[in-house]
Parts: structure tokens; sequence; C-alpha cells
């Protein structure tokens, strides 16, 4: 919004030029993110004490999560504002792309919503059935493959860190991928979400290293140079990001152990969906598997312990999943996991960041 009410007044002041930077408009979206959450932080830790809209604690998870019992949740809510209203102040509007993550962080934000209430309503731990959460994260997730395949500039081609000649064409089944891509990366953040400031970190680091490769994948220069897909108006996808960069920063500072307020799955559904969505808008989608490997992991995890679980009649190959679960099991304190799993993701990032050089 700022962009068009403040940069066509550059010809009188000069300085408004600045305006035109998606740097600095990422820059000024992240503080204004950020800002919000950190603000409005104790009010609404203070907002949902007053309603009683506490975490409800699972009796067989490990014993020290017991404490944690009324913790303020759906901090995701605080989240989704910051990240709206600094989307729709420092991001171009008229750039569709923009919206498309604005829709899947609002759609998906609203499947954890409810998802939420039901289980505050209910005072259980269970919210919506598995089945009508993946249905309605299908549905959300096919409007984003959907509006990318139907779009004029629909590029169907699949990019590879590495291999910057393999470029497999999906044709439609792009919109099926998209949604496997969508869904999967939603779920991954949300298994990942179970120790104060685990899911919130490795956000910011991937939101983050979005934020650059949505940059390269806009500027026709640099995505020809650097062999990335060009995606016209995607650089304005770094505002977008920045914003999560920002909100999830300001969040840490309340969820950050001893944490104050959980994100909830209003918070956690959100994230990862839009994560999976800036992957495949600016068509880097194997990246995600590499700087989310924390989100991949812990999903590998589950999936690898359910499947073993159910052949082997209850034998285990973790002491509890997700992963993370099993260092506490082994003893670890939980900052420890967490910063640990933070080292990892930055390393991730890093490594990510490196694919730039590595064609
Ligand atoms: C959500 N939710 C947290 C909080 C957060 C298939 C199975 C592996 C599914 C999995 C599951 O249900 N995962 C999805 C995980 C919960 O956090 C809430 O949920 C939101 C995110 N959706 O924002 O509102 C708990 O996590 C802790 N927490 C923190 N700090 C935070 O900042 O400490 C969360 C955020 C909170 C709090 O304790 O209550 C969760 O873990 O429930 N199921 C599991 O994760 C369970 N695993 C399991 O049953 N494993 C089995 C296999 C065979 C399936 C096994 O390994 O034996 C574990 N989770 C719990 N207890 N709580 C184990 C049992």
């Amino acid at each position: 919004m700022l962009y068009h009410f403040l940069y066509p007044l550059h010809t009188d002041l000069n300085f408004l030029n600045v305006f035109r930077y998606i740097t600095f408009r990422s820059i000024g979206a992240a503080v204004t993110a950020f800002l919000i959450v950190v603000i409005f932080g104790p009010l609404f830790i203070r907002t949902m004490r007053r309603f009683q809209i506490g975490q409800v604690i699972r009796d067989d998870g490990p014993a020290s999560h017991l404490a944690k019992q009324g913790v303020p949740t759906m901090g995701g809510l605080l989240i989704i504002a910051a990240i709206t209203v600094g989307t729709l102040l420092w991001a171009r509007l008229d750039i569709w792309q923009v919206w498309l993550g604005l829709f899947i962080i609002l759609f998906y934000g609203g499947i954890g919503f409810v998802d939420d209430y039901r289980k505050v309503k209910k005072n259980n731990s269970k919210g919506l059935s598995a089945k009508g959460k993946l249905i309605l994260q299908i549905i959300g997730a096919s409007v984003v493959g959907l509006a990318i395949f139907l779009h004029p500039g629909f590029d169907g081609h699949l990019s590879f860190p590495f291999f910057k000649n393999l470029r497999p064409d999906l044709g439609w089944f792009y919109v099926v991928f998209a949604v496997l891509v969508i869904v999967g990366s939603s779920n991954a953040v949300n298994l990942t979400d179970g120790l104060d400031g685990l899911a919130a970190g490795p956000t910011v680091v991937t939101a983050a290293v979005y934020l650059v490769f949505s940059y390269l994948a806009g500027h026709v220069v640099l995505a020809d140079y650097l062999q990335l897909p060009y995606v016209a108006g995607s650089g304005e996808l770094a505002i977008f990001c920045g914003t999560i960069v920002g909100a999830c920063l300001g969040f840490l500072w309340f969820n950050a152990y001893p944490a104050q307020m959980f994100m909830g799955d209003v918070g956690a559904l959100a994230l990862g969906g839009a994560l999976g969505a800036i992957a495949i808008i600016i068509k880097q989608e194997f990246l995600l598997a590499i700087v989310g490997g924390i989100f991949v992991m812990e999903a590998l995890s589950v999936i690898m312990q359910v499947g073993y679980f159910k052949l082997t009649n209850g034998k285990r190959i973790f002491l509890m999943a997700p992963f993370h679960h099993h260092f506490e099991k082994k003893g670890w304190h939980e900052p420890k996991v967490v910063v640990r799993f933070w080292i990892v993701s930055i390393i991730l990032g890093l490594f990510a960041i490196a694919t730039l050089k590595l064609r």
C-alpha cells in the first residue's frame, strides 16, 4: 500500500524513491511484523489467560510437558495478523503472487483456528478430525496450484539444486505436485511444533532463505546469471517472506523457553502452508527439502515410527516420535534440543544459499 501511495510522490520528494526497492520494503515489512507481535504480545497473552484459552497437555508425552498445562495458545493469530498487515503495507498489491501468499496463510490459519478452538472449547487435545483437516488442506493447496497452472505465464518445469539441466515438465500434474508440497510442508511444520521455539526458529531461517531466492527469482538479470527460473513478479514475495521472518522473531520473544505462549495449529499450519506455497510460486520446490530439513526429518521420524510400530505390533525406532521427543526422553534438557535443532537449521540455510553457486 505504501508503495502505491508514496512512490508516485518521488518526483517531488526525491527520498520517496526508496519505496521502489524490494530490499528496503522487505526490511520495512520484517520490522513492522516484528513490532506488531512484540507490542501486542503481552496484551494477547493477558487476554488469552483471561478467557482461559490455554493448552491442554496430553498425559502420554514427556513428563516435563505437564508443567505447560494452560500456557496461552493460538499465538498464530498474532503471527498471521502481523504477516497480513506487514504485507498489505509494504508489498505491491497489483502482484497476484502476493495475494496467493496471503490467501494460503489465511486459509490454513482458518483450518488451524477451527482445530484449536474445538480443542480449547472441548477442553481436550483432540480438535478437527485428521481426515477433515487433510481435506481442507488439499482444497486450499489446490486453489494455489490451479491459480499458478491457469496463469498465462505457467511453467510446469521443475528445478533442482545442483542439476541445472534437469528440468522435467510436469504439465497439469504440477497442480497435484503443488498440493503435495504445500500440504506436506504445513503438516511437517505442525509436527515440529512440539517444543518451545522449535518451529519458529527454523521457520525464520527458511523464510529468510526464501526471501533471498524470491528476490533473485523475480530479478530478470540475476535469475539469468544464477541460472534460476525467472518468475515475473515473484520479487514481491520477498516482502511476504520478510513479514514471516519478523513475525516469527517477534513470536520467539514470547515462545522462547519457558514459553509464555504457543502458536497453536492456527500458526503452525499457516506458516508451513505459506512456506510450501512460496517454494511453489518461485519454482524452488526442492530447495525446501534442504533449508527446511528439520521439518523433513521430523515428518520422516513420524512416518518411520508409525510404520514400524504398525508392522511390528508395537516396537519403536525412536524412544518417541516426532524426533524431538526422542532426545527429551534421552535426558537432553528442552532448550538444548531446540538450540541444537536451530544450529542444524542455520547450517542447512547456509547450504541452501550455497546451492546458488553449485549449479
Ligand atoms: C501437533 N502438538 C504438540 C501447541 C502447538 C502421528 C503423531 C506422531 C502426531 C503427533 C501430533 O499430534 N502432532 C501434531 C503436536 C502440542 O503443541 C500444540 O500443538 C500446536 C502445534 N500443532 O502450537 O499448541 C504440545 O507440544 C508442546 N509444545 C511446547 N512448546 C511449543 O512452543 O512445548 C508445543 C509448542 C504442547 C506442548 O506440550 O501441548 C504435541 O506434541 O502434542 N503426535 C505426537 O506428537 C505424539 N507422538 C506420539 O504419539 N508418538 C508415538 C507414535 C507411535 C505415533 C510414539 O512415538 O510412541 C507426542 N505428543 C504428545 N504426547 N504431546 C507424544 C505424546
